[in-house]
């Protein structure tokens, strides 16, 4: 590999492969295509999947860009049914309050169309949770380490994921239980991880139905200067 010294630190020399006009275009409307078949899933089947796949989603997740290059996250992949139960369990416990009490009106009013409620039975029927935790520092060797740019970073690791997700012919829903600190405590992480995201992963229940939505057309989410 040819390697050049820049700023006293050793480069690697980065080709990438070479696309022509008309073939960007083809590839970049297959892609779009193939992202905007992605929805939501809160249904799923039980049926289990390799765990091969969800490491090669992970790995995915974790090639995101990230502040100082820190790639401050951590995934964990979870598939004991017992430990699936107990975030069920404490999740519903918020979610209950938060419905009841806790979300304004207009909040619920905006979350009809979608469906959604407390109860979660998606976090017992999904063969795998994968629970992101965002870390605020990191640790080496018991020292500090300064991360950057956390809630960045994590956010856009978790877009690969969604993304390695449904190309993998897979389902999920980004799930925000809150406030979720009950997940630092089942997984017992160390105290520089903050929960992000909650997301179930596996095939969508046989028959499955999302609501009918629609994104917003390019006009209005892209301005041209
Ligand atoms: N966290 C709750 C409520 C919820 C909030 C938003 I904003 C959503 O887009 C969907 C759900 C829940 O998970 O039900």
């Amino acid at each position: 590999m040819e390697k050049k010294i820049i700023g006293g630190f050793r480069h690697v020399r980065y080709e990438q492969t070479q696309i022509n006009p008309e073939e960007m275009i083809l590839r970049s409307e297959r892609f779009y295509a193939e992202m905007d078949n992605r929805r939501t899933v809160r249904e799923f089947d039980t049926r289990p999947i390799p765990i091969e796949v969800l490491e090669n989603i992970i790995l995915t997740a974790s090639t995101a860009p990230s502040g100082a290059h820190k790639q401050p996250w951590t995934f964990c992949l979870v598939s004991d049914s017992r430990i699936k139960k107990k975030i069920r369990d404490a999740a519903e416990e918020e979610e209950k309050i938060s419905y009841s009490t806790r979300m304004p009106e207009t909040w619920k009013s905006d979350l009809k169309p979608l469906g959604t409620s407390w109860e979660k039975p998606f976090l017992e029927d999904a063969p795998y949770l994968i629970v992101v935790f965002k870390q605020s520092y990191g640790l080496e060797n018991g020292e500090k380490v300064q991360h950057y740019y956390v809630s960045e970073s994590v956010g856009i690791a978790c877009g690969f994921l969604i993304a390695a997700i449904h190309q993998a012919g897979l389902v999920a829903v980004t799930h925000t239980p809150s406030p979720m600190n009950f997940l630092s405590e089942i997984l017992q992480r160390p105290f520089n991880e903050k929960p992000y995201l909650l997301i179930p992963v596996g095939y969508p229940k046989a028959e499955t139905y999302v609501p009918d939505i629609h994104r917003k057309p390019l006009e209005e989410v892209l301005k041209k200067f």
